[in-house]
């Protein structure tokens, strides 16, 4: 029996999921197999090949997806954000860890059988960064991929952990053993900033407070933010980021050289983001009530990240600055989302 030729997104009923599974299915290229621990919403639902609803621990559920479907690529969205992950670390270590093992070790099977490389594409965090403090944030600036690896989160530890096992499926994979070796997994990841979507709000992340604001707003309702207004970090619209998975599964591995590659576009204060979303909707009423430990993950991660390589490597070039971000894809589309019938 024939398997049919699939491109695996797990996590798939997330922020970013949604994100991908729209654009995927628009190219048209591409029968997605849409893996998640909840049902997916009846329309993102339609636009996917093949949707299973289960926990990406269930080695089980891994090898009956092996035996069904032909993957070709991976894109391994799921895990417990920051925020979440230090009420429950234990499982986020088992989530963020255990579960980027297991569809690791399914490439590299799969990969084994199809007699060619899977791709698995990665989506980390700049929680993986660690500045010691707010003066040594100031000071960093733009900060590049190899400087500040201290992550305080488990969320962090755990993104990081995960690009070395990529590394090593991909380059030293059972390195003393007889026979077998590195064993075509094609791994590449992309640190991302903050992420703001018009469709869809993040749970459990320490970056949410910009997303919040806007969609609170919106709809009207006041809103108390997490982080002091002049807390700045980078950030990204949602189609953006999506862009860049899509350009680095594209890119020829000839013109990599790394596996982790920063990306950024924007980094206002949440103050400037603030004054932003009030302009647009005047009924909202921001104010700022900063939590201090959130504050403290916050003030953790860099103000700003240097993805200089991503641009000279495979052309990386975010499409919206923070105004066009506002102007042209966050406003007009949030306001349409909320406008009464
Ligand atoms: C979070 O806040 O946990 C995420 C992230 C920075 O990766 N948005």
């Amino acid at each position: 029996m024939a398997r049919k030729p699939v491109v695996l997104v797990t996590g798939a009923g997330g922020e970013m999921g949604h994100g991908l599974i729209h654009r995927l299915a628009d190219l048209g290229a591409f029968d997605v197999l849409a893996l998640d621990v909840r049902g997916l919403e009846p329309g993102l639902a339609r636009r996917c090949a093949a949707v299973r609803i289960g926990d990406i621990l269930d080695r089980h559920l891994l090898d009956r997806l092996r035996s069904e479907f032909e993957i070709s690529v991976v894109f391994h969205l799921a895990a417990l954000l920051s925020t979440r992950a230090e009420f429950i670390p234990e499982t986020a270590h088992e989530v963020n860890v255990q579960g980027t093992l297991g569809l690791l070790r399914l490439a590299l099977e799969e990969a084994r059988s199809l007699g060619q490389p899977v791709k698995f594409l990665f989506p980390s965090s700049m929680a993986v960064y660690g500045l010691p403090d707010l003066a040594a944030k100031r000071a960093a600036g733009r900060v590049a991929e190899d400087r500040w690896l201290d992550p305080i989160t488990m969320y962090g530890c755990n993104k990081l952990y995960c690009e070395h096992l990529g590394r090593y499926f991909a380059r030293h994979y059972r390195q003393l053993a007889a026979q077998g070796g590195p064993g075509g997994v094609d791994f590449r990841a992309i640190r991302f900033p903050g992420l703001i979507s018009a469709f869809t709000l993040p749970s459990g992340g320490t970056s949410d407070y910009a997303p919040e604001m806007l969609h609170a707003a919106a709809q009207g309702r006041p809103y108390a933010c997490f982080v002091r207004e002049d807390t700045r970090l980078p950030f990204m619209a949602m189609p953006d980021a999506i862009g860049a998975l899509l350009a680095l599964m594209e890119a020829p591995g000839e013109s990599l050289t790394t596996l982790v590659y920063n990306v950024g576009a924007f980094s206002p204060s949440a103050g400037e983001i603030a004054d932003l979303v009030r302009a647009a909707f005047p009924a909202g009423h921001i104010a700022f009530a900063p939590d201090p430990r959130r504050q403290a993950i916050v003030d953790s991660w860099p103000e700003d990240v240097d993805d200089a390589r991503a641009r000279r490597d495979w052309g990386f070039r975010p499409a919206h600055d923070l105004g066009r971000a506002f102007g042209e894809y966050l406003l007009p589309n949030v306001r349409r989302r909320y406008a009464g019938p």
